[in-house]
């Protein structure tokens, strides 16, 4: 894709200095006080706050249906486990999921990713998972490949087909891992679907022996592995991932000091995920301090999906991670650009403002990344940027 070449002028950094902006063949060519002007159209911002667009580094926006019903039951009383164990959860979204064609997952994922796009995201990660069978997981990916092609995003797919036991392998997990899991792993990977692998480390879903196994082929494939850990009890899913030399641990509330020293040492990105926090009700706080003390790079994400966080604006993940963790504007911002490219293996290609980094902006009707951070429901994007082509 050949785009014009711009210089955005009187733009406002994040760090609170003004200065300009060249952009060259998509990308960003120059940064700082003033840059080249030869052959550019000039898009003044006005003294406006300027920053990389968003990245959505954990998402399940690809699903069919809705859990309105049990959300209600939830409001009644009843608890996610006991509802998971009754059939409903994810198993649930698996039924929708596997009655809906792809053109169908389509439709009823494009108005979630328009939501994430018109606050200024530019790449979002979409997972694999409510289909629990080879085709029903490969027509989530292929969905998600499409929607690449529909709106200007990048998109990264990831195969987590160990989210749930599908019912039909009730009484033989190892049968789900071996029959689905691994033969759809290999089957979605030579059909181009898969940029990584993840699982759901828990007591209600796969123990750190099965999620081995998925780690073992991933890595046999030359995938990158992440992992949903310690959600809801300490399993020892972050010092798997972390041993794994892992892209990222996401969710993290039962993690450790010890876990926190491990993905720091690793790279492994902690993702902290406060829309299921909150729609859970939970009160174990994910260990902060621990990741901070650590040198632990922290991305923050929406993990949109239809049980536990129905949440499509990255905004206001960021607002959440600030009141309920603790996350100082800064690290809001840093989580949803820099550490969550780092989080998807785009560190050096999206996130920042660097030259040579692909031209994915956000411009934004604000001054400073508080007024970003702050409101809550509030949405002030200006103008988006995405490969160097306003969108
Ligand atoms: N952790 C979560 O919070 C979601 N998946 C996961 O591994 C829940 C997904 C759902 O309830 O549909
Ligand atoms: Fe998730």
């Amino acid at each position: 894709m050949q785009s014009e070449t711009w210089v955005l002028t009187n733009a406002r950094f994040a760090d609170g200095s003004f200065g300009e902006l060249r952009i060259e063949a998509g990308r960003i060519a120059a940064v700082g006080a003033s840059v080249a002007h030869q052959e550019a159209r000039v898009h003044d911002c006005g003294g406006r706050l300027l920053t990389p667009s968003l990245i959505d580094c954990h998402t399940h926006l690809v699903y069919a249906g809705n859990r309105a019903r049990e959300f209600e039951m939830r409001l009644d009383g009843a608890s996610y486990a006991e509802i998971a164990a009754a059939g409903g959860g994810i198993v649930s979204t698996m039924q929708a999921v596997r009655r809906a064609s792809v053109d169908d997952l389509i439709a009823a994922s494009l108005p979630r990713l328009d939501a994430l796009l018109a606050e200024g995201v530019g790449t979002v990660e979409i997972k694999s998972g409510y289909g629990l069978s080879v085709e029903a997981e490969l027509n989530i990916l292929r969905a998600a490949r499409k929607l690449e092609r529909l709106r200007r995003v990048r998109i990264k797919t990831t195969w987590l087909a160990a989210h749930a036991l599908s019912p039909e392998y009730r009484e033989d997990r190892a049968g789900y891992i071996d029959r689905v899991v691994l033969p759809g792993l290999e089957a979605a990977h030579a059909e181009g679907l898969v940029d990584a692998v993840d699982g759901f480390c828990e007591h209600l879903a796969f123990t750190p022996a099965e999620i081995a196994r998925v780690f073992d082929r991933a890595q046999a494939l030359g995938l990158p592995v992440k992992l949903h850990a310690e959600q809801l009890s300490h399993q020892g899913g972050a010092a798997l991932v972390a041993a794994r030399g892992g892209l990222s641990a996401d969710h993290l509330e039962y993690a450790t000091e010890d876990d926190a020293r491990l993905m720091a040492a690793a790279g492994t990105v902690a993702v902290i995920l406060p829309g299921a926090f909150y729609m859970l009700r939970e009160t174990q706080l994910p260990p902060i301090a621990a990741f901070r003390a650590a040198g632990c790079t922290m991305a923050v994400s929406t993990d949109a999906n239809p049980g536990t966080s129905p949440m499509t604006s990255l905004l206001m993940a960021m607002n959440m991670a600030a009141v309920l963790f603790g996350l100082t504007v800064a690290e809001c911002l840093e989580g949803t650009t820099g550490a969550a490219a780092k989080a998807l293996g785009l560190q050096g290609e999206t996130g920042a403002l660097k030259v040579g980094h692909s031209a994915d902006l956000a411009l934004w009707n604000v001054e400073t990344p508080a007024e970003l951070v702050n409101p809550i429901g509030f949405n002030p994007l200006n103008t988006r940027w995405f490969k160097g082509e306003k969108v």
